[in-house]
């Protein structure tokens, strides 16, 4: 493979350099990783490239206090060999992320993956040359890679965003974004404490922060419905049975809509009755992970009546834990309904805010005016601080292409083919950008992401297979297939209520000038029906792309 794929860049008319790789990846997370064994498995000659000094992705940036999975870590790790399964010991059933890290640590050395891997080098541009069919990248360092191939695993939630507010460096104390932690343990005892923001992130950090911290204050614009996690040490005896059922625990997630362990309740939330309905409810609520979210009555997302009764039953859950009625309200979402944006699982996060070192202010009532040396000003106070905390997210889905300069046939920038939405196919090709793979680009099925990517991963290499033993080197999604795909995304979000919701899923972020109105930017039907879509891509031999 390695030879004939090189050399095929030689038979060009054109005098042309000679290529590097057969394919870089960029980025050694969870989806990197995976792509790097099976590319190997191809006889393929790869180079990932990683700006992290570790491998990790998601989980080598996001050491904030209290990261961790929310999604039970047998079900969001690699399924892909039996061995690394049955020696890997999951210690909680929701993992910490420096165990996660540990994990996808073990995985590089198992597999002896780092020889390939070059850290601590971030990708600035990848443009495309038509005359030798490949890619050119240019790095941080200034030096240039060609590959035929390009395939990126740069994560659908890998750039962190920062308020725009006046004063922002001028902070004396400690501040950090909490996707850009430090390395070193970071106490904070005797410390006055601010965490803006209250997504998933913020509320894993809050929990934590509020252990120990003199005082915390919490900057909260919108409040996000959150739900018990219910974590727990896994037990020798659970380990045994974990062991066991890997395969059932996989074939579940292949069933599932979103692929997690959990799936719909096939009733509707209207044709119980209200005693079935709130004992349903009252099991969900108190069972591990996100069964109350996506294993609920099948229509709690869809139609706002039965949306209206789980969060009316979720608010009544927070006026009990918040013992201040004022503050209990201050906390229950209004403008959106449960489960509509991602939802946050929490470990006594709402009993926080009964601690006397815990303070909540409400941005909508004051808003932030600007960073100060000492804190935070808002319209009707000052605040002094010791360390600010934003866990005020990411430029989601696109945020990462939109950070490296990447130009594809013609010179046409994918930030310009991108205006106004992605357009994809099946998430993982762009018209217009022959030899890119996406692995979780837009329009892939979020859910269980680790699920996602080694779905995404396996097709990309099937297509790579399919091309090598064919002798192909070129392959383009073909416009008609980008039409067709986003009509499809299109007709599956209709309906779903979160697409009339502001968050990071629907392309939402307010401190950003250009992702201030709502686009779909995921694929929203189940994964289930996603692999068939692309499986009957494959099977039909790839119609829907352009092979050279
Ligand atoms: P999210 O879910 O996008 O949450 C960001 C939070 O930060 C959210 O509460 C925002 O409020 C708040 N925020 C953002 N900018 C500001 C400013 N300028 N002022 C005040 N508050 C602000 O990101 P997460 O990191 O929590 O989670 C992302 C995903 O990572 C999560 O869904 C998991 O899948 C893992 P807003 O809601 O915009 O009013």
């Amino acid at each position: 493979m390695t030879t004939r794929m090189l050399n095929e860049a030689t038979t060009s008319k054109v005098t042309v350099p000679a290529l590097d790789y057969d394919a870089v990846v960029i980025g050694a997370g969870i989806a990197g990783l995976y792509q790097l064994i099976r590319l190997r498995e191809l006889g393929m000659r790869v180079r990932v490239i990683e700006a992290g000094t570790e491998v990790g992705g998601t989980w080598y940036w996001n050491r904030y206090p209290g990261a961790r999975f929310d999604s039970e870590s047998y079900s969001y790790c690699y399924s892909f060999s039996k061995e690394l399964l049955q020696e890997w010991n999951w210690t909680e059933h929701f993992a910490p992320q420096p165990e996660t890290l540990r994990y996808l640590q073990h995985v590089a050395d198992r597999f002896d993956l780092r020889r390939d891997i070059q850290f601590n080098t971030r990708v600035l541009a990848a443009h495309w040359h038509e005359a030798w069919r490949g890619w050119e990248l240019t790095l941080a360092d200034g030096s240039r890679m060609r590959a035929r191939f390009l395939i990126t695993g740069i994560g659908a939630l890998s750039v962190p965003t920062l308020p725009r507010l006046e004063g922002l460096d001028s902070f004396k104390g400690e501040s950090c974004h909490t996707a850009r932690w430090p390395h070193e343990p970071v106490s904070f005892a005797g410390k006055r404490v601010a965490v803006i923001g209250t997504g998933a992130t913020g509320v894993q950090t809050i929990q934590e922060v509020a252990k120990t911290a003199a005082h915390l204050t919490v900057f909260q614009r919108t409040p996000n419905w959150c739900a018990p996690l219910h974590n727990g040490p896994i037990t020798d005896e659970e380990q045994r049975e974990i062991k066991a059922s890997y395969p059932d625990i996989f074939r579940r997630c292949q069933e599932t809509n979103a692929s997690f362990l959990h799936s719909a309740d096939p009733r509707s939330a209207l044709e119980v009755s209200d005693d079935e309905r709130e004992t349903f409810f009252e099991k969900r609520y108190g069972e591990r992970g996100f069964g109350i979210w996506v294993g609920n009555f099948r229509d709690i997302l869809t139609d706002p009546r039965a949306n209206a009764l789980i969060s009316d039953f979720v608010a009544r859950k927070i006026r009990q834990r918040v013992h201040d009625p004022v503050l209990a309200e201050k906390l229950i979402p209004k403008n959106h309904g449960f489960g509509t944006r991602r939802l946050p699982l929490e470990t006594h996060y709402y009993e926080v805010y009964n601690q006397p070192n815990v303070e909540l202010v409400d941005l909508t009532e004051t808003p932030i005016e600007r960073i100060t040396p000492e804190g935070i000003q808002t319209r009707t106070r000052a605040f002094d601080f010791d360390m600010i905390i934003y866990a005020t997210g990411f430029d989601a889905l696109t945020g990462a292409y939109d950070h490296i300069d990447m130009r594809g046939v013609g010179g046409q920038t994918l930030k310009d083919q991108w205006r106004g939405g992605a357009k994809t196919f099946a998430g993982m090709q762009v018209a217009g950008f022959p030899n890119l793979l996406m692995v979780m680009g837009p329009h892939s099925v979020l859910g269980n992401i680790p699920r996602s990517i080694e779905y995404n991963v396996e097709w990309v290499s099937d297509l790579l297979r399919h091309l090598r033993d064919r002798g192909l080197t070129r392959v383009e999604a073909r416009p008609e297939s980008v039409l067709s795909w986003m009509e499809t995304v299109r007709k599956l979000s209709i309906g779903l209520l979160s697409n009339d919701v502001d968050s990071w899923a629907t392309g939402v972020n307010r401190n950003l000038a250009h992702k201030q109105t709502r686009v779909l930017s995921r694929y929203s039907g189940s994964a289930p029906d996603f692999r068939a879509h692309c499986n009957a891509v494959a099977a039909n031999g790839y119609r829907e792309l352009q092979l050279d």
